[in-house]
């Protein structure tokens, strides 16, 4: 490494208190940064890697709301269950702090009050949407309306999550409350803003410039078009009650944004890490020496390479070195969803493997290495089972795993468990080159890693391990045993065959260490070494395990995942999906056949209060028309196997046949219905439910005790007339 910075700041995105985090997160932020952490750790670097809970903005209170408690409980509860979600899958943070702490709102509240003090900020009287019914100002998560970007119809005032773009309340067409369910009204209110646009040659010169090479495309791109857009000043203060208060006297009944304290949680975290350690905190945000990274998900980019510097430059702080920012991970073809029930959260992976019988935290390392064989660095990627399964047998075990294996079981077999002399006289090209191969894999593994390709990266690791393989199976040691009663010096051949490939096991330890953690160290113990063999100067060394040393004996590092594994994750997940869509036919604000479920709707907090839904906005004809709704027969009714609410329909539509899947069998029985007439949405996109393709939607109306009815015409009619 050519003169590396005096200190590393490593920070990951700090996740919303709100619920736990999916897998998608995971191999986002946290999983990367702590890799590259690892290895830092491992050169002997200075680093702190700084994470936490961000408790504060609206999801906190609207969890709340869902979970019919309070803010407090809710981020308790979660704070702790995602900490220990990261403990258990190895993401070694040197602290997990919380943005609650009164250590945090004091910094926060510092950090405000300097840069208004210096005049950085601009007080504005502006018109905010307020709900005249729950009187209260609105804050973004708070006003649902239709993205003008993608047409979701249930976009979040600061951001639409079925395309991620971030979004400000104005940007949302037809607005409307999500405690009231009416449209919000414009009112005065004053506030403190940003004025980022006085900083767009700053951030020309900084991002477009002098980052241009080292910044990842995705990363410039994105910086570039909200540039280019016209930067706006943007309030950093809202009108609630949760979160860190305005540092003023007229302020009452105002906090700080949550965008503006959550980034301050890295140096309040920062700060509390110092006096847990008894560590000079400072340097790390204020000495140029200091290497700032942010690791985060696409959709944070905007405020961790524009709005957050911006504050940063003005405080006298130091400024990201870099911001590998990952695109998103889908789920077996779908995008990954909390309110579709599409996700695999790292809770349930770690119950259902690491801590089931067979499990352990080598579980921990399977899905640490799929993820990063899958990273989503340069564009989205896709989790599936099957692919996992497929990375974990045929690379981890049958690569990487098998190779260690053969070398322990041969080496107690036929070098009496003991490391063997190397004779180098009897070399061959065979063991020149695996040489080779041990001395320069350390230095591609390093250059992928500072260049934050840690998959590329990864696989040079797994390639050494595959080389080995062929190396040994090119040298057969359990066919040259064979001709040592004639040709005794052949044990030389043997001896180097194996000892080569223990070292090749020592230095695989010390590659794999910042990947697969827990593997690395059941290695340490099979070879009896300690944890300071694993520093990465030893990686490329040949010497690292000494001629004469007795090694343990050989145990599995990695288990096969099954077929049945696969198949049951798979029910599950579905079963998960139909759950919700089926529990949104119960739903008030879903009241409308399955429409809210099938859309993919988030259940709204109306509705999670138990409260009359409201009409919902008002559309234009042009919406409307775009339905297409005809009346069908019902032909055909049947349970759907291992789902208690769903039934396969038949629908006789006139000119053909389709199958519907609809979430209404507590409600009727399959025979009852067969013959009906019903109202079908006919141009609904097709949807899988457990496995089966939907191709349409029938019309229910529930009335509010929670029954359903049939939307059918008075009297039977042609199948495949059109309703309008
Ligand atoms: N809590 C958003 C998120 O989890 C936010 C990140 C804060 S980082 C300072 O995606
Ligand atoms: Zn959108």
């Amino acid at each position: 490494m050519t003169n590396s910075p005096k200190r590393y700041l490593i920070t990951a995105a700090l996740p919303y208190a709100n619920g736990l985090k999916h897998i998608g997160h995971l191999a986002g932020a946290y999983l990367p940064a702590d890799i590259y952490v690892r290895y830092l750790r491992a050169q002997k670097r200075d680093v702190a890697f700084i994470c936490g809970s961000d408790e504060h903005g609206t999801a906190i209170p609207i969890q709340a709301m869902k979970e019919g408690t309070t803010p407090r409980a809710i981020i308790d509860k979660y704070h702790e269950l995602i900490r220990q979600n990261f403990a258990d899958l190895g993401i070694s943070f040197d602290i997990y702090h919380r943005t609650s702490e009164p250590l945090h709102h004091e910094t926060a509240q510092e950090f405000f009050t300097y840069l208004n003090s210096r005049g950085d900020l601009e007080v504005k009287e502006s018109e905010q949407y307020y709900d005249e019914e729950a009187k209260t100002f609105l804050a973004d998560r708070y006003i649902v309306g239709t993205c003008p970007v993608c047409g979701n119809t249930r976009a979040y005032g600061d951001q639409c999550e079925n395309c991620g773009t971030s979004l400000s309340p104005e940007m949302l067409l037809h607005p409307h409350s999500t405690l009231s369910g009416k449209p919000p009204v414009k009112r005065s209110t004053r506030h403190w803003y940003l004025p980022l646009d006085k900083h767009e040659d700053f951030l020309r010169e900084w991002i477009l410039k002098e980052h241009k090479d080292d910044w990842r495309a995705t990363v410039i791109g994105q910086c570039k078009s909200w540039i280019d857009g016209g930067l706006q000043p943007r309030a950093v203060t809202r009108d609630l009650d949760w979160g860190v208060k305005v540092p003023l006297p007229d302020a009452e009944g105002k906090v700080l944004y949550v965008w503006f304290d959550a980034p301050i949680g890295y140096i309040s975290a920062t700060r509390q890490w110092g006096l847990n350690t008894g560590k000079d905190w400072r340097p790390y945000w204020y000495d140029k020496d200091t290497k700032l990274v942010h690791f985060i998900g696409k959709d944070n980019i905007v405020f961790h390479c524009i709005i957050f510097p911006i504050m940063l430059k003005l405080h006298g702080n130091i400024l990201p070195d870099n911001v590998p920012a990952n695109e998103f991970m889908n789920l077996e073809g779908d995008k990954m969803s909390t309110s579709r029930n599409w996700k695999l959260e790292m809770e349930d992976y770690i119950n259902d493997f690491i801590k089931k019988d067979n499990g352990g935290p080598q579980l921990a390392d399977s899905l640490r290495y799929y993820l990063t064989t899958i990273s989503p660095e340069t564009k989205d990627s896709e989790f599936t089972w099957k692919g996992f399964q497929d990375a974990n047998n045929s690379e981890l075990v049958s690569k990487f795993g098998n190779f260690v294996n053969r070398t322990f079981v041969l080496m107690h077999k036929l070098c009496n468990g003991k490391v063997p002399p190397l004779h180098p006289d009897r070399f061959d090209d065979a063991d020149r080159e695996i040489i080779a191969a041990i001395e320069a894999t350390p230095a591609k593994v390093e250059k992928l890693l500072e260049e934050y390709r840690f998959r590329d990266a990864q696989f040079e690791v797994i390639m050494l391990s595959d080389l080995a393989n062929k190396y040994m199976q090119k040298k057969e040691p359990w066919i040259v045993v064979r001709t040592l009663e004639e040709t005794p010096e052949n044990q030389q051949l043997i001896d180097n065959c194996l000892h080569l490939c223990l070292q090749v096991t020592a230095n695989l330890a010390i590659l794999i260490n910042p990947f697969l953690p827990f593997t690395a160290r059941k290695m340490l113990h099979l070879m009896k070494v300690v944890e300071k063999m694993l520093d990465w100067e030893n990686a490329g060394k040949l010497k690292l395990l000494s001629v004469g040393y007795s090694l343990r004996a050989p145990e599995l590092l990695f288990r096969k995942i099954e077929d049945a594994e696969v198949k049951e994750q798979i029910g599950k997940l579905q079963a998960a999906s139909e759950a919700r869509i089926a529990d949104a036919v119960g739903e008030p604000a879903g009241a409308v056949g399955t429409a809210g479920a099938l859309a993919g709707n988030p259940p709204s907090p109306e509705a999670a209060a138990g409260k009359e839904a409201a009409v919902k906005p008002a559309i234009g004809y042009d919406d409307f028309a775009k339905l297409d709704l005809r009346v069908g027969t019902i032909v055909t009714a049947e349970k759907v196997e291992k789902a208690d609410k769903l039934l396969k329909l038949g629908i006789d539509l006139g000119s053909e046949q389709r199958t519907i899947v609809s979430g209404i069998a507590l409600h009727f029985k399959p025979e009852e219905i067969v013959g009906r007439q019903v109202v079908v949405v006919a141009n609904l996109s097709p949807r899988k439910m457990r496995g089966i393709e939907s191709n349409g939607m029938i019309l229910m109306a529930e009335d509010p005790s929670g029954k359903l009815y049939f939307v059918q015409p008075g009297e039977k009619i042609q199948p495949g007339s059109g309703v309008s």
